[in-house]
């Protein structure tokens, strides 16, 4: 042990300093330095199997904490690795700090070990992405990098780090900085006018949210908007859009919106480009939006300025005007927690193999008694979330990628520990992480993965049906593997269902068992439900 003060020490000291006090890691040798420098300062390790594994727990930790998740990862492979999960918090806005260890600054260009340029690798998933190049000025790296994950529209960045400026001896200081809190840039007085106007002006608007402003402070200001006015708010969280089987009876009427305003949600392919067909000639657009580039022209009007602010500043001038939506808001809110009737004998059914829905009936309770809902994967994951309503929901979100719920649960029983949380995912997307069960078992963090086994990958065989003919699915077959037996190998509880009955008393002894647990059932593999008719494109 020396006392020595490096690059390291900044690092940990900038992290310490803005209040992280969790890294989700897989070590490697270029970021042992960094390890070495977390000792004695309050700032704990998880470790975990694979690293994409890490940056979805840093994912579900800023989307719980809205505060930065800090991933650490080692360089070259480590941190390819940790790629394709940033693109699930890229896409769900989630503030994440991506951390690489990275080939030594002095043998750039040599061919040095584990050497790419990582910062261009990361930069199509990240706010920003650098390498940082001064040893001295590495605490200021990471200050940056955790202001600009957090601020605007929050999202991923990235900084790598070469393993000799980690290493480089530092003059005393730590140089660790407070975090910056920009104040949030307000509209203008006679934007909020305009807003206002085009709102009372329509007869069936919708305030469509996404990402960031669907969670926490920033949804409450929404939902506060939407009191206020009447207008109905929606979040787009799915990358099935407005198919987003969540939204039930609900997603046929967006087509009769005669005003979308949307508040941080971009007109991209999760709102249909906010365009016809899907929704109506005429209908006219709102965008407030944080950045710029993501004004679209054409729109009745846009914003430049923080969409929560913006939601607050509507509500203010709103209070006490007349708004004639309620009528509509409340046909719309109905519609969305209204499910088609044939539901209620799905969830009762004592079919074999089980209805997606007969699994939802047994997970609600929990959810009711304040689980938190992680869904992934798959048409059974459209099912679940479609089926089970939560207070605190953590889906893969817009990215449509598989296979983030068991990191993503474990990170989410690690910041809340008194609440269970269930992962439910689809057979194939099990296979992703499923090791991370390992890390949960190390750490105590006793989630419980209830698996829908139809031994396919359904949601590609569905759309193989759908476009090519039944007789032409091809390649999209599993094994009924039996994935509970895993649990014994790596210190679960394990449980098979084939029966519907079995259901509630399997859950029950998981939850009681004080450890992970794989609930594998076996479920019929159906298309995921639809209520528009419009063709799905995932
Ligand atoms: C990273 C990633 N790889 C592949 C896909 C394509 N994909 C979407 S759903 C799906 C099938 C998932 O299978 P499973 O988890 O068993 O759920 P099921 O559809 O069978 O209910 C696949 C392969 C994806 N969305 N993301
Ligand atoms: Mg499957």
């Amino acid at each position: 042990m020396s006392a020595t003060r490096t690059g390291a020490h900044l690092v940990v000291g900038a992290l310490a300093a803005a209040g992280v006090r969790q890294l989700f890691s897989l070590s490697g040798n270029q970021i042992l330095s960094v390890y070495d420098a977390t000792l004695g300062r309050g700032l704990s390790i998880l470790h975990t199997r694979h690293e994409a594994a890490a940056v979805h727990m840093a994912d579900a930790w800023g989307r719980l904490t809205e505060e930065p998740g800090v991933a650490l990862v080692t360089a070259g492979p480590g941190h390819c690795n940790a790629i394709s999960a940033l693109y699930g918090a890229l896409m769900s806005e989630s503030p994440v700090v991506l951390l690489s260890g990275h080939a030594p600054t002095a043998q750039l260009g040599r061919g040095a070990f584990q050497e790419m340029d990582q910062a261009a690798v990361a930069a199509p998933v990240c706010k920003a992405s650098w390498m940082a190049k001064d040893a001295a000025r590495l605490g200021e790296d990471i200050a940056t990098a955790l202001d600009l994950a957090r601020s605007g529209r929050p999202g991923p960045v990235h900084v790598s780090l070469p393993g000799d400026l980690l290493e480089a001896k530092v003059a005393a200081g730590d140089g660790a900085r407070a975090p910056r809190r920009e104040p949030p840039v307000a509209a203008a007085a006679a934007e909020v006018e305009q807003a206002l106007a085009l709102l009372a002006a329509a007869r069936r608007p919708v305030i469509l949210t996404g990402g960031a402003m669907a969670r926490g402070a920033r949804r409450d200001a929404v939902a506060r908007l939407g009191e206020v006015t009447g207008a109905p708010v929606l979040p787009m969280e799915s990358p099935r859009g407005f198919n987003d089987p969540w939204l039930h009876l609900a997603a046929p009427l967006l087509a009769q919106a005669d005003l979308l305003l949307l508040l941080g949600k971009k007109p991209d392919f999760v709102v249909r480009f906010a365009q016809p067909p899907a929704v109506a000639a005429g209908c006219r657009v709102i965008q407030v939006d944080a950045d710029a580039a993501s004004l679209r022209a054409g729109a009745a009007l846009g914003i430049v300025a923080d969409p929560a602010v913006v939601a607050d500043q509507l509500a203010a001038a709103a209070r006490g005007r007349a708004w004639g939506h309620r009528a509509w808001g409340e046909e719309v809110t109905r519609a969305r927690a209204t499910a088609p009737g044939a539901w209620a004998e799905a969830r009762r059914s004592a079919r074999t193999p089980i209805h997606p829905l007969r699994v939802c009936a047994a997970l609600q309770p929990h959810l009711d008694r304040g689980a938190i809902l992680v869904a992934d994967g798959g048409e059974f994951g459209q099912w679940v979330q479609a089926g089970l309503e939560a207070e605190t929901r953590l889906i893969n979100g817009p990215a449509g990628s598989i296979g983030s719920a068991i990191p993503m649960a474990i990170a989410a029983r690690l910041r809340h520990p008194d609440r269970p949380v269930l992962a439910v995912l689809g057979d194939g997307t099990f296979g992703f992480h499923a090791f991370e069960l390992d890390t949960a078992a190390r750490y105590r963090l006793p989630i419980v993965t209830v698996i829908g086994n139809d031994a396919r990958w359904n949601a590609e065989h569905q759309l193989q049906i759908q476009h090519y003919g039944a007789d032409r699915t091809v390649g999209c077959e599993l094994a009924p593997s039996r994935y509970d037996r895993l649990a014994a190998a790596l210190g679960a509880h394990g449980e098979h269902v084939e029966r519907a009955d079995d259901l509630e008393p399997a859950l029950d002894r998981a939850l009681r068992s004080g450890l992970p647990a794989i609930i594998n059932v076996a479920i019929e593999g159906l298309p995921a439900p639809t209520y528009t008719g419009t063709a799905k494109s995932h």
